[in-house]
């Protein structure tokens, strides 16, 4: 073999391969939220943005292709603010990228963790990603060393130091907010809960199912996990889930059982927008 494929590497443009360290990373960040950005705006600052919220580095191959996937209701002035900063943001890091907004149809209970089982399924449909960003609407990162790339070996938690639990981990394995999952890794612990309904718990049966799984939650260092949460209270549709205790003391039973192996839902819309691909999907209700 004369030469090999970089992961993301294609066949048609025979590119050099973008730096190991992107020259246009700046460190830490200024994040506010005085004022929220229309999607003009957005679009207006991001021109090499495709529609469906596509990007790919014109004069390198990028060392990763990374799709983030956001669950989503009601919460667009978050969602504004995170596409503001989050599209500067992977262009600097020169990765091939895609946005993904999973919108839960209609008002039953919020269920995260399915709408990203959901987010997950039909980005592979599109491509073929190498990394799987699982991502809050509300949180935004404040440091662009922190790369959105996955690590080969381990499920990695990212939202680390956030300023709602100022700026440190709340508890060891604590897996909310950010984190960053190869296809591989994602299928070898049959991806997410679907059963958690409402507010709390599904996190922490994330973090059970990676051990489960055989593997280990890796982090980056914390001055680089920092990330700023938009202030908000609990959403209506969104209370706490009573049952998250119970459920969470039957992961080890539950886990190869419920997750992607037993994902049902209605695809209702998938619309290419310029900053995203919006899914919206019927994932039924709470029993
Ligand atoms: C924490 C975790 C979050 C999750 C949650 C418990 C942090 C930073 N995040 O978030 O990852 O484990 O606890 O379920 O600790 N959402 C909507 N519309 C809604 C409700 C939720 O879009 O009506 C989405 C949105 O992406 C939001 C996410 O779900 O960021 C988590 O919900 P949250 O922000 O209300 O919960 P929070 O901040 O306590
Ligand atoms: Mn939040």
């Amino acid at each position: 073999l004369l030469s090999r494929l970089p992961p993301g590497g294609s066949p048609t443009r025979s590119l050099p391969y973008c730096p190991e360290h992107s020259p246009y990373l700046i460190g830490p960040l200024t994040v506010s939220f005085s004022q929220v950005p229309t999607l003009k705006q957005i679009m207006e600052k991001n021109p090499a943005v495709r529609k469906g919220g596509r990007y790919q580095p014109m004069t390198c191959e990028p060392r990763s292709r990374t799709a983030v996937i956001i669950p989503h209701r009601n919460r667009e002035t978050h969602l504004r603010h995170l596409l503001y900063y989050l599209h500067p943001f992977l262009q600097r890091q020169q990765l091939q990228y895609g946005i993904y907004v999973i919108h839960q149809a209609g008002n039953s209970t919020f269920n995260r963790a399915k709408l990203l089982n959901v987010g997950v399924k039909e980005a592979l449909r599109d491509e073929e990603w190498d990394c799987l960003f699982l991502h809050d609407v509300d949180l935004i990162p404040e440091n662009d060393h922190n790369l959105y790339t996955c690590d080969p070996w381990s499920p990695k938690h990212v939202s680390i130091a956030m300023n709602k639990f100022g700026y440190s981990l709340p508890y060891a394995q604590y897996f909310g907010g950010v984190s960053a999952l190869t296809p591989n890794q994602y299928l070898k612990m049959n991806g997410f809960p679907n059963e958690y309904w409402g507010w709390g718990g599904e996190d922490d049966d994330i973090a059970t199912r990676v051990r489960l799984a055989g593997m280990k939650i890796s982090r980056p260092p914390i001055s680089v996990g920092h990330y700023k949460m938009v202030k908000h209270k609990g959403d209506q549709g969104n209370e706490e889930n009573p049952h998250r205790f119970d459920l969470l003391i039957r992961t080890q039973r539950m886990w190869t059982q419920d997750g992607m192996n037993s994902l049902t839902y209605t695809l209702l819309a998938k619309e290419l927008h310029p900053l995203y691909t919006n899914i919206t999907a019927d994932i039924g209700t709470d029993p």
